[in-house]
């Protein structure tokens, strides 16, 4: 079966077929049908066909369709695990509690979230300012492949919500969740043209920034090719949204609760193979628990449950980096290689999980992203060097602070050049708080209201008030 494309409210199957390989085995899991230029365009006119009668609809009746997508994705809960499972090859317990929860809590957030939010009103010499929310129109939604499907619905629950029709063009790796959305939204009764999703590779991406009846871009992703959209799409100044990549550090501070301080680590480094833009790649431990906590965590590393990569290329590509650690002159404390299991999984696109230590700030490889299960362990004397050390990252998504001081807590989460910081824990994610990066990680935020901002725009109407008899 060749999957196909959800335009208008049903199936295209139009463009070449191309192959998907589940990363466990590295075998042929699918076949999807590639967006050509015709597709593409055929997608934007349905979007915009439908974006009329979507936008003037009261928020409060949006809402509710919202809120029975998320009761399709909890009908459909079994069939989205299986077909995230089966693209992404991630952990099954993960894709359970996570990636499909978040979905279905995204489309309910942001119902609740929009349909209460109030608007502006300002008075000011006799005149009276408010402000309506309009949509932006047409939004093309462009989604990775790492956890699919709570970052495509991240981003089309609130532009939805907010009145906008959208183009999704998932990743080329990971269709099939989407293509069970698209079953969902059709069997909702969804109006046709509201949701539409395209499938196919970066150039599938590039047709929609291009294509002029789409009005604004959401991308999560790699700094390059976000460069590459904005470039494309400041020749129409759309208005775009960026969550990027990451070099994301943690500080382990003395004080720590040890335990809590490894096994948050063994979280935020190796969860999902490392395959999170939250993940921790650098690692700064001060120094007179710096030996232990390198011990521990290396041993730690080795029990962890290697994860696939999402591909050949990606594997590839994480283990020149376990390459580009030892000519630079690494110490491998854990992994560093190919895991061996002797079943089907030797097929697969499998690194282990890997912590190295000894590289200086400026190697490449303490500077560039590796979205791998890979951190690099080093030490700090102060609080001053620890933030230093940190923020010396041309990147800023995220960082971890390990301490048991309230005051240093703050003080230090403060000074970090970051998005998000989370002190004594990781990834606890509160869908109304503002999130995004800083530096090359990222442009705007989204989350609660920022989200409802980006995906709508404010028109302000000022009416001059009679004044009373004087
Ligand atoms: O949790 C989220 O909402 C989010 N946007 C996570 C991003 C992960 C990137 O790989």
């Amino acid at each position: 079966m060749v999957l196909t494309h959800f335009i208008g409210g049903r199936p295209v199957a139009a463009g070449p077929g191309f192959p998907v390989h589940d990363p466990v085995t590295g075998l042929v899991v699918r076949h999807v049908h590639e967006a050509d230029p015709e597709v593409a365009d055929r997608a934007v006119r349905a979007a915009r066909e439908a974006a009329r009668d979507w936008a003037a609809m009261p928020v409060g009746e949006r809402a509710g369709w919202m809120r029975r997508l998320a009761e399709g994705i909890e009908e459909r809960f079994d069939d989205l695990v299986a077909a995230e499972i089966a693209d992404t090859g991630n952990p099954l317990d993960q894709t359970r509690t996570l990636d499909v929860p978040r979905g279905i809590a995204n489309f309910r957030a942001f119902a609740e979230m929009a349909a209460q939010r109030p608007e502006e009103a300002f008075h000011l010499s006799g005149t009276l300012s408010y402000t309506v929310r309009r949509p932006l129109g047409v939004v093309a939604v462009i989604v990775p492949w790492n956890l699919p499907f709570l970052l495509m619905t991240w981003k089309l629950a609130p532009a939805l919500v907010c009145g906008n029709t959208v183009v999704v063009k998932p990743s080329e790796h990971t269709p099939g969740s989407a293509a069970v959305f698209a079953e969902i939204c059709a069997g909702a009764g969804l109006p046709p043209g509201v949701v539409n999703i395209v499938f196919g590779h970066g150039s599938a991406g590039q047709l929609l920034v291009e294509h002029p009846d789409v009005d604004a871009v959401t991308f999560t992703g790699s700094t390059r090719t976000a460069a590459a959209i904005m470039r494309t799409a400041a020749q129409r100044v759309k208005p775009i949204s960026f969550e990027l990549g990451g070099k994301n550090a943690g500080l382990v501070f003395e004080d720590c609760d040890l335990d809590r301080a490894v096994e948050g680590t063994v979280r935020s480094a190796f969860t999902n193979g490392g395959q999170v833009c939250l993940c921790t790649e650098r690692m700064y431990v001060q120094r007179p628990i710096f030996e232990e906590f390198c011990a521990r965590l290396a041993a730690r590393a080795q029990e962890v449950e290697p994860q696939p990569m999402i591909s050949a290329a990606h594997r590839d590509k994480v283990l020149s980096y376990y390459a580009l650690a030892r000519s630079e002159g690494a110490k491998v404390l854990a992994g560093g290689g190919v895991p061996v299991f002797g079943d089907h999984r030797d097929g697969g696109y499998y690194v282990e999980p890997t912590v190295v230590a000894g590289l200086s700030e400026w190697s490449r490889f303490n500077r560039e992203e590796i979205f791998g299960p890979v951190c690099h362990v080093a030490p700090f004397d102060s609080e001053a060097e620890a933030l230093d050390l940190a923020n010396s990252s041309e990147y800023g998504l995220a960082a971890t602070v390990w301490t048991t001081s309230l005051d240093r807590a703050h003080r230090v989460a403060q000074r970090l050049e970051a998005g998000q910081v989370w002190v004594n824990t990781w990834d606890v994610r509160d869908l109304r708080a503002p999130f995004g990066g800083v530096k090359l990680s990222g442009i705007g935020r989204e989350g609660g209201t920022r989200s409802l901002d980006f995906y709508s725009e404010p028109t302000t109407i000022t009416i001059k008030l009679e004044q009373p008899d004087a």
